[in-house]
Order: structure tokens, then sequence, then C-alpha cells
């Protein structure tokens, strides 16, 4: 029996394939998951039955790809080793913006495929993706050809389109987290922006990227008082979202820098996250340096 691991593009196409055939039970498994398990995240926060369940579909599926060497979530603490080392290593969010279950809005599914170990640079992505659960489900897929968006229906995507970049004239913007706890550069910052802009905040990155994405503008989650070091994680949200941002003709940033170059020490670790078109998070850098 040959060993040979399939090709770069037959794995990412294996994964993508994956996550929107499984993204399809996601979406259909919500209903009677809105309420809360006895456990908390690596982060601290407190699990939905539906995280719970979307991150063992996901676990049960991709770990299973020929050429995934690696799984890792959100929602565990365990990277699971599941093929030849020489593989890829696939990091997700499973149901990323959860507690607007409990509201019934927008939420999501994100996924970073990495060409080294966990926790790995953003540098190291060789693709990524997010499914929107809106009232279609989409997703869009980011590789270095450039990024595409599909219809997801019945387990199969359908393109919808081919080379996917942002707006070149800005229109939407939302900064997660209270404006009580954000950093004084930074309410000055959304002062003078929100005379430019339409505020759209979601409570779900997705659904908030996916609106920059559409629009064009900015999406923002800072540093805040409580949290200094920002709320969402830089394996599985900043760097993948960066990436797709980047692929489409956008920037991304943790306040100083591309996401895609900040240095991971640990799986969980978290990062102030900044997206957009590349004049908005030019000048948000510049405002963070005064
Ligand atoms: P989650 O992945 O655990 O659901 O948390 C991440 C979510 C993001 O989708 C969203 O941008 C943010 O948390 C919302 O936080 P807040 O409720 O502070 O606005
Ligand atoms: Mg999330």
């Amino acid at each position: 029996m040959s060993t040979t691991l399939p090709s770069e593009p037959e794995i990412i196409e294996a994964v993508m394939n994956t996550v929107a055939y499984t993204a399809t039970e996601v979406r259909q498994g919500l209903i009677g998951r809105r309420g809360t398990v006895d456990a908390e995240n690596p982060s601290g926060e407190t699990q939905l039955e539906a995280d719970v369940w979307a991150d063992r579909l996901l676990r049960e599926r991709l770990s299973n790809v020929d050429g995934v060497a690696e799984y890792a979530s959100e929602e565990s603490d365990r990277i699971l080793e599941c093929g030849d080392s020489a593989g890829l290593s696939v990091a997700t969010d499973p149901l990323d913006g959860s507690s607007n279950l409990q509201s019934n809005n927008t939420m999501g599914t994100i996924v970073g495929v990495y060409d080294e170990p966990l926790p790995a640079r953003g540098t190291r992505l060789v693709a990524a993706a997010y499914v929107l659960y809106g009232p279609i489900v989409t997703m869009m897929i980011a590789t270095d050809e450039g990024v595409s968006e599909y219809e997801l229906g019945g387990g199969e995507r359908s393109l919808i389109e081919d080379d996917v970049t942002l707006p070149d004239e800005p229109v939407v913007y939302g900064v997660g987290g209270r404006a009580q706890h954000w950093p004084a550069a930074i309410v000055d910052y959304v002062r003078e922006i929100e005379t430019e802009l339409k505020l759209r905040y979601g409570g779900a990155m997705i659904g908030d990227v996916n609106q920059v994405m559409t629009y064009g503008g900015l999406f923002a989650y800072p540093t805040l008082e409580p949290h200094p070091e920002g709320k969402l994680r830089l394996q599985f949200e900043g760097n993948p979202i960066g990436y797709i941002l980047e692929q489409a003709g956008g920037a991304s940033s943790n306040g100083h820098r591309s996401l895609l170059e900040v240095e991971p020490t640990e799986l969980h670790q978290r990062t102030p996250v900044y997206i957009g078109n590349e004049e908005y998070i030019e000048r948000l850098e510049a405002a963070l340096a005064d």
C-alpha cells in the first residue's frame, strides 16, 4: 500500500469540501442545542451544547481527511495528532459568535490550514475559510490564488464569485467590546471614522467581517481595560481572517503589524484584531503609535 501524501492543493480541497458538507449539518443541528453545558473552553468561556457538538463533528471529519496532520480547536486544550506529520495542520473556531444563538442572530465557522505544526505564524497559512450562517449559508475560501465565495446547500458548494476583492470605497465599521473599556486612542479613532462610515456590529466576528468583505470598511476588536490581550484568538480567529482579508486586497493588524506576522507563543493566545481597507488600518496603526 502506498503511503504517499496527497498534494497540498488536494489536501486543501478535501478540507474545504469537508467543512462545506459538515457546515450544512452544523446549521441543522443548532436546533435544540441552545443551552449551556457545565464546562468552559480553554479561554474560560462557558460552552454551549452547540459549540461542543460543532467541534465534535468537525474534529471527527477533518481529522480523517488524508493529509491532515493536526486538528486543533478553540473549544479544546489538546491538539489532536491525526496523520503523517508531513501533512497540514487545521485550526478551527467551530461556532464563532455562538452567544448569538440566544438571540437567534448570525454565527460562523472559521478554518485555518497551516503548513506547520500549531501554534504557527499566519505566514504559514496555505488556506483559510469561513462559513456564514445567515439567511443563506455562504462560504468564503482564500488560498494563495485568491478568494472565492460559495453558497452552501445540501452539502454542496456552488460558486457565487471568483476573485473576491474588498470594495475600494469603504462603507461600514464595527468595533467590539464596551466603549468605556477601549484605549483612549481607539475612542478618538472611532470618533473620527464614525463621521465617515456606517456602524454595523452584530456580535459575531464572521457576520461583521463579511459585511466588510461586501461593502468595504473596518472591523475591530481592540484591547480592553479588563482584557489587555484583546478577546479574539490568534490561531483560530485572527490569523485566518487576516489571511482572507489580505488575500482580498485588504489589510490586517494587531495594532502594530500584520496579524500574520505575530509570533505565536500559545495555542489559545489572544490578540487585538483590526481588519479592513488598507487606508483604515494604516490610520489606526498611526493612531495607536502616537
Ligand atoms: P466566540 O468565538 O467564543 O463566540 O467569541 C468570539 C466573538 C466574536 O465573534 C465577536 O466579534 C465577539 O466575540 C463579540 O464579543 P462582544 O460580545 O464582546 O461584542
Ligand atoms: Mg470566535
